[in-house]
């Protein structure tokens, strides 16, 4: 009886200081510690079995400004010191970053970036995941705030090129790039209305990424910018900019005209890499780059991540690969004000980025 007494009053006292520790915490912070929890007891699957997933979604967002005074927005805390990191990162001459707002053709650019730097050869490392052969610089374990991306590439073999993901706006690239060190950046902008469709669809499917509300929620924080990665304009605006004088150093194209002319677009790809292929190569490439071919394709369609927090019952990660699904998702007032908003937001920018084609 002594004992069950004395157990339920250290229970019951560990409880409560946990409970108070616990809503003396930010929610952000809170959300990070629910993230690292569930990423190291591998849990991710098993909430989603039980469907425990919705309630633990993280919920608040990581204002960041980092040290040269750009702000964005993060989904957890323990990337801002990633990004810091990234700042810093000491590029090689030979490097080529594959550059996009998220949901706009990353992963499309990459398989036909990859096939061009190695001469169509589809054999070369092709079990090895597209994410491993070109890795994300900002990749973050979070468990431990360890930039992955970064010592991977900051390792990676000296007589090797690196081809390097990123979704970093302009204003947080590498200072080495930003004060016009070599490197080639190749830029992919997706239809803005289109990049919200699929962002959100890989917010309801990936439940380590902020909970994304309802359809018209996820648009209204889409819209206003209250998102990860902060707003889809200044990123493309910024590139878009940076294009007009630097044309030697950057390729700025559109997941549209590579929809509209896949083979076009790898030409350009090439010529802008330095790179002659001959016709068989480039039809090799081009099958190796439709939409059907890459989401069969285990390392390229994101089946090796889908029980480490994306669940591809709810969406999967290469969706529909199309140009105007929107339409199913933007009522007529949302699309009306939409509208009036990338007038604004857009009008003397010169870039036209179609919304159906
Ligand atoms: S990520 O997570 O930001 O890296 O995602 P990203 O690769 O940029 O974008 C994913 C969307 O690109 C579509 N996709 C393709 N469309 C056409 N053809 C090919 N080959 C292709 N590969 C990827 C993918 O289906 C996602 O778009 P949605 O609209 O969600 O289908």
């Amino acid at each position: 009886m002594q004992v069950f007494i004395i157990l339920s009053i250290s229970l019951t006292t560990a409880f409560l200081y946990a409970r108070t520790i616990w809503k003396s915490m930010r929610l952000i912070d809170r959300d990070s510690f629910k993230v690292k929890l569930i990423i190291k007891l591998g849990i991710a699957h098993l909430l989603h079995v039980t469907g425990l997933s919705e309630t633990l979604r993280v919920r608040a967002l990581y204002h960041f400004r980092a040290s040269n005074g750009y702000k964005t927005i993060l989904s957890n805390t323990g990337m801002a010191a990633v990004y810091e990191e990234a700042l810093k990162f000491k590029i090689r001459d030979d490097d080529v970053f594959i550059a996009t707002y998220p949901k706009s053709g990353t992963t499309w650019m990459q398989q036909l970036v990859w096939l061009i730097c190695n001469n169509a050869d589809t054999n070369f490392d092709k079990d090895k995941p597209l994410t491993s052969r070109i890795p994300y610089l900002e990749t973050v374990d979070v468990t431990d705030n360890v930039s992955l991306g970064i010592q991977t590439l900051e390792r990676w073999q000296k007589n090797r090129q690196r081809l390097i993901k990123t979704h970093l706006p302009y204003g947080l690239l590498p200072e080495d790039i930003q004060s016009g060190n070599k490197c080639k950046i190749i830029y992919v902008a997706r239809n803005a209305k289109d990049v919200c469709v699929s962002f959100y669809f890989f917010h309801v499917m990936n439940i380590l990424l902020p909970h994304p509300g309802t359809w018209s929620e996820f648009l209204e924080n889409y819209s206003s910018g209250n998102i990860m990665f902060g707003s889809w304009f200044p990123h493309v605006l910024k590139y878009w900019e940076k294009f007009q004088t630097d044309k030697e150093r950057i390729y700025f194209t559109t997941y549209e005209a590579m929809k509209t002319d896949l083979k076009g677009e790898i030409v350009a790809v090439s010529n802008f890499l330095g790179k002659k292929l001959t016709n068989e190569q480039i039809d090799i490439i081009f099958n190796f780059c439709t939409f059907d071919s890459m989401s069969k394709d285990r390392s390229t369609n994101y089946s090796h991540v889908r029980n480490l927090g994306m669940d591809f019952k709810k969406s999967k990660f290469m969706r529909k690969g199309e140009v105007g699904d929107w339409k199913n998702y933007f009522t007529i007032n949302e699309n009306a004000a939409f509208d009036e908003l990338y007038g604004e937001k857009m009008k003397d920018s010169g870039l036209d980025i179609p919304f159906e084609l």
